[in-house]
């Protein structure tokens, strides 16, 4: 593992509002991994952009050599170089955090079908599918306080900015 000088300098290439991003940031955070934030927009990329990021998509993290896309696997990167470990040790309970995030990401894209709805119909179909998820996790919740008992792991920082939306949305409807 890294001593905490060899750490590449990262910088984390944003949208201000995306929750993807928002996870990235946690696990950076959680682990207390300084970076610089480069925030884009989405709706006129750079093209430096175009050309580092295969899907076109944020996050991207920037190491000295290297750029890695997809939240889930920049968060288990960034968990491996840090001290301390945000999945479990058992394979077959950190397959089913994986799976989780994986549940959790599907969660976000309802939300986003929620917000952008076009008109009541598909709001209502939005709503639905938000709320079952959230009724499969809150049977796959433990005692607490987090996804998997004491430690704050990967599945709450991947659920962590699904959080945000909530309050608003019962304004919305
Ligand atoms: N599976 C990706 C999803 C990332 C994602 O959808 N990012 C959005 C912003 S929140 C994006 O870049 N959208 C641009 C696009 O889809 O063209 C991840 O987990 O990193």
């Amino acid at each position: 593992m890294p001593t905490p000088d060899a750490k590449p300098d990262f910088e984390l290439v944003s949208h201000r509002l995306c929750p993807y991003v928002q996870r990235a940031a946690i696990v950076l955070a959680e682990k207390d991994v300084p970076f610089r934030r480069t925030i884009i927009d989405l709706a006129d990329r750079p093209d430096w952009f175009r050309k580092l990021s295969p899907l076109g998509k944020v996050p991207l993290l920037m190491t000295d050599d290297e750029v890695l896309f997809e939240s889930a696997v920049i968060a288990e990167y960034l968990d491996e170089i840090t001290p301390g470990r945000m999945l479990p040790a058992d394979p077959l309970a950190r397959a089913r955090h994986r799976a989780t995030v994986e549940f959790v990401s599907a969660l976000l894209s309802d939300i986003a079908g929620f917000y952008s709805a076009k008109d009541t119909a598909a709001l209502e179909e939005q709503r639905a599918k938000i709320r079952s998820k959230l009724e499969w996790l809150e049977d796959h919740l433990g005692d607490g306080p987090f996804f998997a008992g004491q430690a704050f792991g990967l599945v709450d920082a991947a659920m962590a900015p699904a959080f945000r939306y909530f309050d608003a949305f019962v304004r919305i409807a």
